[in-house]
C-alpha cells in the first residue's frame, strides 16, 4: 500500500475533552485545556506523521447555541468540521445524555464518511455505567464505533488509532512531513497568555477576553513578545490587572513559563492591556481578531 493521509476531525459538546484527546493523539501541548467551557475558540490542525501516513487532527469549539458574534463564529468553525472530515470523532462524556432531536447529532447520523462516537471520562465511571451509556448512543448514531476512552489517562486511545488508520485513504500528504500545525508561534503564544487568564480570573471576565500578539521578535538569545489584552469594559480592565497589578503579573510569569517550554527559549514577555468596548459582539472587529 502506498502513502496514506487524512482529515480526522473532533467535534462535541463544550469541555467534553476534545483538545486533551487531540493533545494526546499528536503527543504534543497544542491546544489549551482548561475544566472551563468554550476555552477552545479556533479550529486548530494536529498533524501526526510517520513514513507510511500523515493523520491531521482537527480541534473544534464545542457546539453551543450563540448568544452572541464570536460564538457564531465559534459554532460555524465547528459545523464546517462536518464537511471537511475523511474520518469524524464525536465526542461525548460519560453522563452526556443522546438526544435524538438534536440537528447536529441528525446531521452526524446522515454523514457518509466513518463516525466514531467516542465516550471520554470513563476513569470517572463503572465499567456497568460504560456499558449502559455505549447502548444508549446505539440508538441516536447506530452506524458509528464506540469507543470508550479516557483521553487524560490515555486509556484506550490507541483504539482510536486502529479505527483511524483503517479507515485513512491513500494519498499524498497534504502538509510537508515535518509540520505540526497551521497555526503561527504567535498564536500559541496568545493561546498560552487565554489559557492562564482562563484558569486565574472568575465568571465572565475570560470570556470577555483576547489576545493580540503585537511583537514576537526572535533575537540571538531570546524572544521578545509583546501582547495586547483586550477586555470588553473599563470594571474589567481594573479586575483583569489587579492591586497593584499583581494579578496581571502573575498571568505574565506563569504564561512566560509556558512559552519557554515550548519555544525552547528565554522569553521576555510584555503585557498590556486596553479596552475595546463590546468587541464580542462586533462583527467587524472578531474579523480583525482573525476569527471568520
Ligand atoms: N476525568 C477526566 N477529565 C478529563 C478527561 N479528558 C479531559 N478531561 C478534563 O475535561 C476538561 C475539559 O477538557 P478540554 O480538553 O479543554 O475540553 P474541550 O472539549 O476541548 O473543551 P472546549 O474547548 O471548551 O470545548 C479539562 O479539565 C480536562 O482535564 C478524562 O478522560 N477524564
Ligand atoms: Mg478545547
Amino acid at each position: 500500500m502506498g502513502h496514506r493521509a487524512g482529515f480526522v476531525n473532533i467535534i462535541g459538546n463544550p469541555n467534553v475533552g476534545k483538545s486533551t484527546l487531540m493533545n494526546a493523539m499528536v503527543g504534543e501541548k497544542l491546544s489549551i485545556i482548561t475544566s472551563r467551557a468554550q476555552t477552545t475558540r479556533h479550529r486548530i490542525h494536529g498533524i501526526l506523521n510517520t513514513e507510511d501516513y500523515q493523520i491531521i487532527f482537527s480541534d473544534t469549539p464545542g457546539i453551543l447555541d450563540p448568544r452572541y458574534k464570536l460564538q457564531e463564529s465559534m459554532l460555524k468553525s465547528a459545523r464546517s468540521a462536518l464537511v471537511d472530515a475523511d474520518v469524524l470523532i464525536y465526542l461525548t462524556e460519560m453522563g452526556e445524555k443522546p438526544d435524538p432531536e438534536n440537528s447536529f447529532l441528525q446531521k452526524v447520523a446522515k454523514l457518509k464518511v466513518p463516525v466514531l462516537l467516542v465516550i471520554n471520562k470513563i476513569d470517572q465511571s463503572t465499567q456497568e455505567k460504560v456499558v449502559e451509556t455505549m447502548e444508549k448512543w446505539e440508538t441516536v448514531l447506530p452506524n458509528a464505533e464506540k469507543i470508550p476512552i479516557s483521553a487524560l489517562k490515555k486509556f484506550n486511545v490507541e483504539s482510536i488509532f486502529n479505527r483511524i488508520l483503517f479507515h485513512l485513504p491513500e494519498s499524498p500528504p497534504y502538509y510537508p512531513k515535518d509540520a505540526l500545525t497551521d497555526k503561527s508561534e504567535r498564536f500559541f503564544a496568545g493561546e498560552m497568555i487565554r489559557e492562564k487568564i482562563l484558569l486565574s480570573y472568575k465568571q465572565e471576565i475570560p470570556y470577555a477576553v483576547e489576545v493580540e500578539i503585537e511583537a514576537f521578535k526572535e533575537e540571538t538569545k531570546l524572544l521578545r513578545i509583546q501582547a495586547m489584552i483586550y477586555v470588553e469594559r473599563e470594571s474589567q480592565k481594573g479586575i483583569l490587572i489587579g492591586n497593584e497589578g499583581k494579578a496581571l503579573k502573575r498571568v505574565g510569569r506563569e504564561s512566560r513559563l509556558d512559552m519557554e517550554k515550548f519555544f525552547q527559549k528565554k522569553v521576555f514577555l510584555e503585557l498590556r492591556v486596553k479596552v475595546k468596548k463590546d468587541w464580542r459582539n462586533n462583527e467587524r472587529q472578531i474579523k480583525n481578531f482573525g476569527y471568520h
